[in-house]
């Protein structure tokens, strides 16, 4: 049924085998032209430190890795690294390098106790993370320099109440930085925090969390707000930075994993029909009811698939099944084509769940997601992006999930991986 949020989807589901024409050959092209619009459309960069071009580098460079050029570059690299591109590799990685070197500028030029100096999707770690990968993949020894600023931040955000708007959460949070060193670590494949860095920032979760769920009397361990709001979903909620501290429990003391489990544990019972609503004890009301991957079920799915990998219980495989039962019937989203709250977000869970299951199932529904956007019915009955070349509301982040789509067995939404 059509909403004011989303498309009917029209789609007859998986009858056993894939349709034809969701190849290389078809995708690639779409790809490639989507690039190339997208860096006709780039702002101008600043150029010297002089004045006039450190206020322009700061304005191009604003935004971060979520609406800014810093996300372009983690496209261009993310595009380098399939083999499928290979021709096109040096080209892009040296565009990469041109709009993660203005943002860098832009970094060191910025104030120096920004909020923003840690953050990950808003700001400098995340354009120290991505300038590392840049410099690594062009085989650049000095990639160490980023890598060394991202690591100098470690100390910023170590401090409980960091942040007065909320220490913790993946955007501007702890949670972010720990979701950059994990997409380093893996891209990288090296640790590049040290194991006490890592504790000293999970520790830092744990009191935050734990003091806010005592202040507020609430019947469940930890707990996190966002400028006074108690999100649950990946964006800014309890769904990531839960997400994260399974993503290192290793370095977690036994009774504080135990303390991380009953709050996934918590959390899933806040399940209504498959999804949740974007604050803690609200009702869904099916009307304007958020099937993003920002607020809802395709953003919190990523939580039970670490829970299931790491626990094994089938539960939280489940879960994620049911997000995904959601995500296929009101996942055609009319807010764009994006990762965070458009069509290309809601087709990352098809591939999460593929890589879960290996079922074919989801590859078909993420195909069928990808065809709609090429549709005269997305084209004309979708919102007008306010950026087209955003990574997570635009379509750098459709262009990873295309690109994805032509290897589902390395498919990971962008700088959010399990
Ligand atoms: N500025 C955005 C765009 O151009 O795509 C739209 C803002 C938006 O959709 N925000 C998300 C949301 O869920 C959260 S990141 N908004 C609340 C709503 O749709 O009711």
């Amino acid at each position: 049924m059509d909403t004011k949020r989303c498309f009917a989807n029209r789609f007859d589901d998986y009858q056993g085998s894939l349709l034809a024409g969701q190849c290389e050959e078809a995708v690639a092209p779409l790809v490639t032209a989507t690039i190339e619009r997208i860096l006709q459309e780039l702002p101008p960069l600043g150029g010297g430190p002089e004045a006039r071009g450190a206020a322009a580098a700061a304005s191009s460079c604003q935004g971060g890795l979520y609406g800014g050029v810093a996300g372009v570059a983690y496209m261009l690299y993310h595009v380098s690294q399939s083999p499928l591109f290979a021709g096109a590799r040096e080209r892009y990685l040296r565009s990469a390098k041109r709009l993660i070197d203005a943002c860098a500028r832009a970094e060191e030029w910025g104030e120096p106790d920004a909020d923003t100096r840690a953050a990950f999707l808003l700001g400098g770690a995340g354009v120290y993370a991505v300038a590392t990968l840049v410099y690594h993949a062009l085989g650049r020894s000095d990639y160490v320099q980023p890598l060394g600023k991202f690591r100098a931040l470690c100390a910023v955000c170590a401090p409980v109440s960091f942040l007065e708007c909320g220490s913790d959460e993946l955007f501007v949070g702890r949670a972010g930085y720990l979701c950059a060193a994990l997409v380093l670590k893996q891209k990288l494949a090296q640790e590049v925090l040290s194991p006490a860095q890592i504790k000293s920032i999970c520790q830092a979760i744990l009191d935050s969390g734990k003091q806010y769920a005592m202040k507020k009397r609430k019947p469940f361990p930890l707990m996190y707000s966002y400028y006074g709001t108690e999100y649950l979903g990946a964006a800014h909620g309890l769904s990531s930075i839960l997400q994260m501290l399974l993503s290192y429990h290793e370095h977690l003391k036994p009774s504080d994993q135990e303390l991380v489990w009953q709050s996934v544990d918590f959390l899933m019972e806040q399940e209504q029909n498959c999804n949740w609503p974007p604050e803690l004890g609200e009702a869904i009301e099916r009307e304007n009811e958020l099937v993003h991957w920002c607020h809802g079920a395709p953003g919190i799915a990523y939580l039970f698939a670490k829970a299931y990998l790491v626990s094994k219980k089938p539960q939280y495989l489940d879960t994620c099944i049911r997000c995904g039962e959601l995500t296929w019937q009101k996942g055609l989203l009319k807010k764009g084509p994006g990762i965070c709250h458009g069509v290309a977000g809601s087709a990352y869970v098809f591939l999460l769940l593929y890589r879960l299951t290996g079922n074919s199932k989801y590859i078909y529904r993420a195909q069928r997601f990808a065809e709609f956007l090429f549709t005269e019915e997305f084209k004309a009955g979708s919102r007008v992006l306010e950026s087209i070349y955003s990574l997570y509301e635009g379509f750098s982040g459709t262009v990873c999930f295309l690109i994805d789509l032509l290897q589902p067995n390395q498919a990971e939404f962008p700088l959010f991986s399990v």
